[in-house]
């Protein structure tokens, strides 16, 4: 029987160690996000984009710190909230923007839109929209990397899925089902849980579940779980770190909850009835880009004026996103039947709706 274990959050500051550089790209990073955020909210104000766009500021910490304790080529997953994820895994703005605007130049060709963006070359599998969907998913990339590495590969070590969902999916049967696989199967998963504090308008506290100590629903599968700081990117690191190192190294899943918060509405259209401006307002003075900045400027070489030139290069390069975005005209009609199976030669290869037509008129 496996020993049920909540850890404490780490307790070596392991971020402190490192070199300004990495410091400055989660700095970086962050503010590019944010940025990127502010310009999607704007354009969805001004119709410029359509359909459900839910927005990640304030929770840029938590994708920052999680991505920066995994491999490059460690698969990812996550829900609809996902422009952050993507662009801290390192997809170019421009195609992350463009996916946004329905747009070819977008990384599914303008098909997916906010709720889903895939980067396959950066190891990034979504981007979904049915909450707690990706849970099962997840369990199968890590069971993929597992069989590959060990198996296929003979590695000594084995790659490790990370899966980002909200507090509102730990209430999905989906992720119930995922864990326990992922605990028999010794599965080299993490399943992060963002928790936000909401489920759209419902709070945590005021009821999704009895188990208001998140941690909990993993002791259930013999799961490790640990909660952590979503707040501090320096925290997220100390607290992933390990857990990362220990699953890659044991090939066992483990669960964490980072506590954060939505400084947004749930999407777009959300006017936040639900919670008062005060309870924003306290989340908004822990900022995480400016505990960074300030840890930075008090304990590294970092001056203000490397901030400003920071958040100016982000500016240009979320600038150039929307120019990238207004040159890329919408997909053609034909795509509509490209990239529907993974087998080119299905049912449905790019024929025109007409000839289609007609070819089912015959049958
Ligand atoms: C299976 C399913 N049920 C309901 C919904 C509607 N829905 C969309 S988002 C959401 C709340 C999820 O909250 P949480 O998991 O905490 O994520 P957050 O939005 O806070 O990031 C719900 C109920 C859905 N998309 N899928
Ligand atoms: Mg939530």
């Amino acid at each position: 029987m496996s020993t049920i274990t909540t850890r404490p959050a780490a307790d070596e500051n392991l971020a402190a160690k490192l070199p300004d550089e990495t410091l400055r790209k989660w700095l970086r990073d962050m503010l590019l996000i944010r940025e990127f955020e502010v310009r999607t909210m704007q354009a969805y104000q001004n119709r410029l984009i359509g359909g459900f766009c839910h927005i990640y500021v304030g929770q840029e910490a938590v994708a920052v710190g999680a991505l920066a304790a995994l491999e490059e080529t460690d698969p990812i997953i996550t829900a609809y909230r996902d422009h952050g994820h993507a662009l801290a895994r390192g997809m170019d703005p421009k195609y992350c923007m463009a996916e946004m605007f329905g747009r070819i130049g977008g990384c599914a060709k303008g098909k997916g839109g906010s709720m889903h963006m895939f980067d396959k070359p950066h190891h990034m599998y979504g981007g979904h929209g049915i909450v707690g969907a990706q849970c099962p998913l997840a369990a199968g990339l890590a069971f993929a990397r597992k069989y590959t590495d060990e198996v296929i590969e003979n590695r000594a070590s084995t790659g490790v899925a990370m899966c980002f969902l909200g507090d509102g999916a730990l209430n999905q049967g989906a992720f119930h089902e995922a864990m326990n696989l992922a605990g028999v199967l010794h599965l080299p998963v993490i399943y992060v849980v963002e928790n936000n504090g909401y489920a759209m308008g419902t709070s945590v506290a005021r009821g999704t579940t009895m188990a208001h100590e998140l941690t909990a629903k993993a002791a259930a599968y013999g799961i490790d779980a640990t909660s952590i700081d979503g707040m501090d990117v320096m925290e997220v690191y100390n607290g992933m770190k390990p857990i990362v190192d220990r699953c890659r190294r044991s090939v066992q899943p483990a669960f964490v909850e980072a506590r954060t918060y939505r400084y947004k509405g749930h999407s777009m259209s959300d006017p936040r009835k639900y919670r008062t401006k005060d309870e924003e307002q306290q989340y908004e003075a822990q900022d995480p880009i400016e505990k960074l900045a300030g840890f930075m400027m008090s304990e590294r070489k970092f001056a203000e004026a490397d901030y400003d030139s920071l958040a100016k290069a982000v500016r240009k390069q979320v600038r150039e996103a929307r120019q990238w975005t207004d040159l890329s005209p919408p997909p053609d009609i034909e795509e509509l039947y490209t990239d529907v199976y993974a087998d080119a030669w299905g049912p449905y290869h790019g024929t025109s709706l007409p000839l289609m037509m007609k070819e089912t008129q015959q049958e």
